[in-house]
């Protein structure tokens, strides 16, 4: 398979010709080439864009939102074909793939087409004025994306900047660049009016810093990796775009002493190990109770024990390798780290202790991993690991489960699990994280903001927001 750039509404080939392999995680074989694209694309989109963006922004916004239905219509033709070339190329199991990826990445669209339709003019009453808050489009807008949830996060963005009236130029990673490809082709195929939505593939340091480095846009939102937002923020401040960063996580699943762990156990290891743990919110910290922690720990190491890592293919698969050989790399040497750390394998383990765990020894496979003993201070325990590695720990009172909670640079996410949802709503509002669920995990309302604090990030995504990143606004106060 060979994948091209979309620019002004064709696929071509990147201008100075050079191109780069996209494998199959679950194999090590190659899928397809794509361009790696350099700054010369990233001018040729913004051109295209500058010339679409006058039209385009004259829309009106419910007009917009009709052509989010179009998008989410004609994406909902290929759910199957979309399922299908995210777990190829990301190695997640299909099942997951099916549910979570291609579901949401067309509800991003029905959502937000929706969403719209419920928007009040603003306004502001003064006893001899009136204040009409006027929006209108950043402009050209870079979105930058990385590789776990690839549609779904690339969508989640691409649907608010376009119902803002902005035209796009997108980035996904390039280690996931087909959902990416896909999206492309539907809208060429739904004739989106072309250089409204333009898409370069390619390394973050090249293609990616020519759009966060490019004068003509005016606004990025970037979700990735932490010291990659570090890059991102510091390249686009000085030139004053408006920036939104959605970065790494390392969040904590809190048990309380009157849990039940019917519900608990099976919570805890979704939060831990969907998509083999690749997505920032998952539960990579277990903090329990101390009166809870001995039948949480023999229940939660029997299930992880029984889960079926295998072939993205397979129906049965729970968890598929991880993105990448290199990604599994580092993942078994954090699992060294925790040996080293003192900590004690209760579960998995790297593939020299758990020998060959998945179909393909050319495939990243590695059984999802539960370690305990260690400090909450230790590195493990503190470090994004961004793989199926989780730590446990206990606690004693409420007030030492949050400062557990928050003792690490991250504050993303976290859950916690009570039979008394008032004092876990209570006790949410002292984790430093921008999201907290309490007996549940990734239960979410598009409407809610989205997003972290300390080094998980800057601004939120979501409903409202969503639309106010997405937009400039103009207070215009007239005199009764
Ligand atoms: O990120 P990377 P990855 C985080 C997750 C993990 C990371 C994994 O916590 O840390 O993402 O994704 C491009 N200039 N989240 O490894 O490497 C790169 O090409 C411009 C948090 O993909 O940061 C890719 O397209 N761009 C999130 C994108 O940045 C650059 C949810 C991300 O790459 C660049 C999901 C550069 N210099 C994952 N270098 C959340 N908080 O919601 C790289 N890129």
């Amino acid at each position: 398979m060979i994948i091209s750039n979309f620019i002004d509404g064709t696929f071509t080939p990147p201008i100075e010709g050079r191109m780069m392999d996209d494998t199959n995680p679950a194999n090590g074989e190659l899928i397809a080439k794509i361009p790696r694209a350099s700054i010369s694309d990233v001018d040729a989109a913004v051109l295209a864009a500058n010339q679409a963006l006058p039209k385009w922004a004259a829309l009106t916004m419910l007009q917009r939102a009709d052509w989010l239905d179009k998008i989410a219509d004609a994406l909902e033709e290929i759910k199957e074909e979309i399922a299908q070339i995210e777990s190829l190329d990301t190695g997640k199991p299909i099942s997951l793939a099916r549910s979570v990826d291609a579901t949401r990445s067309i509800s991003n669209f029905r959502f937000f087409a929706k969403f719209a339709r419920g928007q009040e003019p603003l306004t502001f009453e003064m006893s001899d004025a009136t204040n009409f808050v006027h929006t209108s489009p950043l402009g050209i807008v870079g979105l930058i994306t990385p590789w776990n949830l690839p549609l779904y996060l690339l969508t989640w963005k691409v649907a608010p900047a376009l119902l803002m009236g902005n035209c796009i130029i997108a980035k996904p990673s390039e280690i996931t660049p087909l959902s990416a490809d896909l999206l492309a082709k539907t809208m060429q195929r739904i004739n989106l009016p072309e250089g409204v939505f333009n898409l370069v593939h390619g390394l973050g340091p090249e293609v990616g810093q020519a759009i966060l480095e490019n004068p003509h846009i005016s606004g990025i939102s970037f979700t990735g990796g932490t010291s990659t937002g570090r890059i991102v923020a510091r390249t686009a401040a000085p030139l004053f775009k408006k920036l939104s960063l959605e970065l790494g996580g390392k969040n904590a699943t809190i048990i309380l002493d009157d849990a039940d762990l019917d519900t608990v156990v099976p919570g805890a290891v979704r939060a831990a190990f969907t998509n083999s743990g690749q997505v920032c919110l998952c539960g990579s910290r277990i903090l329990i109770h101390h009166s809870k922690y001995d039948e949480f720990c023999k229940r939660f190491v029997e299930q992880v024990d029984a889960m079926i890592v295998g072939d993205p293919s397979d129906e049965s698969t729970q968890m598929g390798p991880v993105i990448s050989m290199e990604h599994l790399q580092k993942i078994e040497s954090y699992i060294d780290l925790a040996i080293e750390e003192g900590g004690e394998i209760l579960s998995g383990g790297s593939r020299a202790m758990t020998g060959q765990v998945g179909p393909n020894p050319a495939g990243a496979f590695i059984r999802p991993t539960v370690i305990g003993g260690l400090e909450h201070l230790s590195r493990t325990s503190t470090e994004e690991i961004f793989g199926p590695v989780v730590t446990l720990h206990s606690f004693s009172t409420d007030d030492e489960a949050i400062e557990m909670a928050n003792c690490t640079e991250y504050g993303l996410a976290g859950s916690i699990w009570t039979e008394d949802a008032e004092r876990g709503k209570e006790l949410a509002k002292r984790v430093e994280s921008g999201i907290v669920w309490v007996n549940t995990w990734l239960h979410r309302d598009l409407r809610t903001p989205f997003g972290g604090v300390k080094n998980s990030g800057v601004g939120r995504e979501g409903g409202r927001w969503s639309l106010s990143f997405f937009s400039e606004m103009t207070n215009v106060c007239v005199k009764h």
